[in-house]
């Protein structure tokens, strides 16, 4: 047996032999079914029938965010509609959004890599789970609840709520484990603490976190207001979502799922490969997806290889936290919202290139973004009743382009 489902171990060679058949057998599936890939192998002369080692990977050209909004909405698909049973998506660069889809077996294992990850934060099936994520387009809610549902535990689907109402939950239902991003665990211990609560009267033991950045004094803060021990977990959509790699109790890195991911680590200058411990832009191959596979997805996300072994006994590798973006995407409450977005809609509203400031604020846990709109001085000499009227404009449609309330000033 190569692979110990126990003990989440796989002989070295063993894993890149895996790699390598899966890695085959995705490169024929895109070349014949995704047009797009079909004419990057033959534009730069690649022979799918080529790779022989898991390095020839490196002869095939690097698959942008761009090249995934292109397409939209199903133009990379490797499969037809019929096979595809669920539909999520992403954020784009332009207001345009990046689609992806699973097959019923892309939610299979899905399911079995998330369950593998929260098993790694201490989740058994004994847990209770309260899922505070969104549940939506956006992959974190769902991918978590068929993760925990795998393991057998038991799902609370809360959603986004006023955090009051997570707290009576947590209290009422003995809430085990929390499932949201880091931000918003931090609102609700704050939150916990403004109510005079005593978090060791709650049930919890468990916090699993991610979709945005975060650092070590947060997980701390998080860790001493709530007593729970508290993990990082990594992923995106046009991957998978949640599940893609995750933190076991050691909180030292992440461990990749790395007999279904082939990650790189890249200068995102030059382009070339780092070495493990070098910090640089992370770049994603799926080895068993169906419906969206991606070839070397350039993620944007800056980490490094973590060296060494992991005491855990898991052999799959690891990545350090994600330190940042290389470009300017902005992670507000788990949302990813670019600049540009943001700059098509005031241009809409105000019919010229807008200058505007967008200022992110962290109070008390909570993330908040203004816009500052230059306008010329006519509208300063207007009655008040139109300037909030143009404030109010570009709040709702901000609102309701983005699912997050802004502040407007001008
Ligand atoms: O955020 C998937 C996810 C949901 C992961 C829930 C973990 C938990 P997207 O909305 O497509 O998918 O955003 C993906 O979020 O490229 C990173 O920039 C950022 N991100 C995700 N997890 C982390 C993390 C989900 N643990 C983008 N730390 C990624 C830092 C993260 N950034």
């Amino acid at each position: 047996m190569i692979w110990d489902k126990e003990k989440e171990c796989i002989d070295k060679e063993d894993l890149k032999q895996l790699q390598l058949e899966r890695l085959q057998s995705t490169i024929h599936r895109v070349y014949r079914n995704v047009p797009f890939y079909r004419r990057m192998f033959d534009k730069e002369g690649i022979d799918p029938d080529s790779f022989s080692r898991i390095e020839d990977i490196k002869k095939i050209p690097f698959t942008t965010k761009n090249d995934l909004r292109e397409n939209y909405p199903y133009g990379l698909f490797a499969v037809p509609l019929r096979e595809v049973v669920r539909i999520h998506t992403s954020s784009g660069t332009t207001g345009m959004p990046i689609v992806v889809g699973y097959t019923k077996g892309d939610l299979k294992i899905w399911s079995e890599l998330v369950a593998r990850v929260l098993s790694a934060g201490g989740v058994t099936k004994d847990d209770v789970i309260q899922i505070a994520f969104n549940y939506g387009l956006f992959t974190g809610a769902f991918g978590f609840h068929y993760g925990a549902e795998k393991i057998g535990a038991s799902v609370i689907p809360v959603s986004i709520e006023n955090p009051r109402k997570q707290i009576k939950i947590m209290q009422d239902y003995k809430t085990t484990a929390l499932i949201s991003t880091p931000s918003y665990a931090l609102l609700i211990a704050n939150t916990i603490l403004e109510m005079d609560i005593n978090p060791n009267f709650l049930s919890l033991k468990f916090g699993l976190f991610g979709a945005e950045p975060w650092s070590e004094r947060i997980r701390k803060e998080i860790e001493e207001k709530l007593k729970i021990t508290a993990t990082d977990n990594y992923g995106l959509s046009e991957v998978m979502g949640p599940g893609v790699a995750g933190e076991c109790l050691e909180k030292n890195g992440l461990h990749i799922n790395e007999d279904h991911f082939l990650f790189e680590i890249i200068d995102p200058h030059t382009l070339e490969p780092l070495e493990e411990g070098q910090t640089g832009e992370l770049v994603i191959t799926t080895l068993t997806k169906e419906a969206f596979p991606v070839l070397r997805f350039r993620t944007g996300d800056l980490t490094r290889f973590l060296p060494g072994k992991c005491p855990c006994g898991r052999t799959l590798r690891r990545i350090d936290r994600i330190m940042g973006r290389t470009d300017d995407m902005i992670i507000i409450r788990g949302l990813k919202i670019f600049p540009s977005q943001i700059e098509t809609i005031l241009y809409e509203i105000e019919g010229k290139q807008p200058n505007y400031q967008i200022i992110l604020e962290r109070q008390s846990g909570v993330d908040n973004i203004t816009i500052l709109l230059e306008v010329t001085e006519d509208i300063f000499s207007d009655v008040m009743k139109e300037q909030s009227q143009l404030i109010n404009i570009i709040k709702e449609r901000l609102s309701s382009e983005f699912g997050l309330s802004f502040n407007v000033k001008l």
